[in-house]
């Protein structure tokens, strides 16, 4: 078997490698096998380089390309997480179209193209990542790649009609079909790709996948991510001993405990959620100082202007809630902007009694996931989880809700918070179990079984 190739928009070289994560997943991949990896390494150049910088952590071999500036501007910042982020996730109000940002995003492709076909070989299998790399097959074949390459959409793909307000939408998503594999999250994300290059481009649905109309195959399959089961249900165990839970049980005094964790972006549906543990104050006054809310909300992407924006009405929406309905000892919402190690945040899922999880749309929300797995068998928490967050489709056990109706997820944190002890047990062990059976590992050794079946 030859190497694996995996490439992703940004590469973080870890010190040691580790378990745990999609990080982890592809480290396993890659040490098995013997690997590349190859991505942006975060840094802003004066000059694009000729070739990537390569550094080795044992087995593994990183590839690690600079952007420039105008690249950062119109190939990150502009097209990928300006025009693609928000038309993927539902939002075509936010969507900043331009040509020279649609530009930057093919020469980045290019030149990711040119650097990375340099260091592969004709028997490596080539696994690509998301968004910011849809047309990196079509350049490698253009270079005359003949290497096997797969896809994994990590976001949402829209119904045609949205994706056909996207400029160039038919190049792009035919682009696809230089893959010899296409993942997505969801069967529903399948059936929209499917349905796209059955409406937009004349092909037929055959078995595990469409007939192009140049004759050629292109396989598409749903892989729901997952995370490591058994590693978030050992670090919770043990996380709930730690100085930083314990100090969080403590300063509770005895109350719930509703947790959230995203990072800060519009797709997450924090206003809407903020706006739902207001509404459940409101109308369930013999609630008020029994339970708080704590909203971890890491900064991210704060060039774009929408992300600033959205991290003002957030802090606003805090205070008014807190300024109205705050204790001198009880504060209803604790929000926290910075991150935590994955261990602090497995201890905290695990004292909360509901978690949160009500984006407007996700591709998967791990956290929904990490949730579950962080729970105690004899005592778990309640999960309330968005329609529209692709783990909805398997954490039935879930409290269900549509964010975008306040008073339902208001009603679904009382419905939690009374929920009886048997019920939540039996929710919660036909989700874990599911969990078990489906992590992270088996993701991506579906994934990766599939491609190497494929052939274009
Ligand atoms: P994200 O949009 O980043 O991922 P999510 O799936 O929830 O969303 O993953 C976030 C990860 O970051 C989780 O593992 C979480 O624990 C971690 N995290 C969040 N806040 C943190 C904090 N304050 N400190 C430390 N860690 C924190 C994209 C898609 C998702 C899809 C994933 C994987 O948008 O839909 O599930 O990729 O495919």
């Amino acid at each position: 078997m030859g190497r694996l190739v995996v490439v992703s928009n940004r590469v973080a070289v870890p010190r040691e490698l580790r378990a745990g994560g999609l990080a982890g997943a592809m480290q396993a991949a890659l040490s098995q096998r013997g690997g590349l990896w190859f991505g942006w390494s975060g840094r802003i150049a004066a000059a694009p380089a000729d070739a990537p910088r390569m550094e080795t952590v044992g087995p593994i071999t990183f590839a690690l390309t600079d952007l420039t500036r105008a690249d950062y501007e119109a190939y990150y910042l502009g097209y990928a997480n300006r025009a693609l982020w928000p038309l993927f996730h539902y939002q075509p109000n936010l969507v900043e179209f331009s040509r020279s940002n649609l530009e930057g995003y093919l020469r980045v492709n290019r030149r990711f193209a040119a650097q990375l076909a340099g260091l592969l070989r004709d028997d490596d299998t080539v696994w690509i990542h998301d968004y910011h790399l849809i047309p990196l097959a079509g350049e490698l074949r253009a270079l005359g790649i003949g290497a096997r390459i797969g896809f994994f959409l990590h976001i949402p793909l829209p119904a045609v009609d949205l994706m056909a307000m996207l400029p160039g939408h038919r190049r792009l998503i035919e682009s696809l079909a230089d893959y010899d594999l296409v993942g997505l999250q969801t069967p529903a994300d399948r059936h929209a790709l499917c349905d796209y290059f059955e409406r937009e481009c004349g092909a037929t649905p055959e078995d595990g996948g469409m007939r192009l109309r140049n004759g050629r195959s292109l396989r598409i399959e749903a892989f729901p991510i997952s995370i490591d089961t058994a590693l978030i249900a050992r670090l919770a165990a043990s996380g709930s001993t730690h100085a930083a839970t314990r100090g969080l049980v403590a300063s509770l005094q005895g109350r719930a405990l509703a947790i959230g964790v995203d990072r800060l972006d519009y797709s997450k549906g924090l206003p809407e959620r903020f706006d739902a543990f207001g509404r459940f104050l409101e109308r369930h006054v013999e609630r008020r100082r029994q339970i708080s809310m704590m909203q971890i909300a890491p900064l991210t992407r704060e060039d774009v202007p929408e992300y600033r924006e959205l991290r003002e009405r957030l802090e606003r929406m805090a205070g008014a809630t807190n300024g109205q309905y705050a204790e001198p000892d009880w504060v209803p919402i604790r929000y926290i902007n910075r991150s935590f190690q994955q261990a602090t945040l497995a201890g905290y899922y695990r004292v909360a009694q509901i978690g949160l999880v009500t984006p407007l749309r996700d591709g998967m929300n791990l956290v929904a996931k990490e949730f579950v797995a962080a729970q105690s068998a004899d005592d778990p928490g309640v999960l309330v989880l968005s329609r529209f967050a692709g783990a909805a489709n398997e954490l039935s056990g879930a409290l269900i809700v549509n964010p975008h109706d306040v008073d339902d997820t208001a009603d679904a944190i009382e419905q939690a918070l009374a929920m009886p002890l048997e019920e939540r047990r039996a929710r919660w062990r036909s989700m874990f179990d599911h969990l078990s059976r489906h992590d992270i590992a088996a993701w991506r050794d579906a994934f990766l079984a599939a491609l190497e079946q494929s052939r274009r």
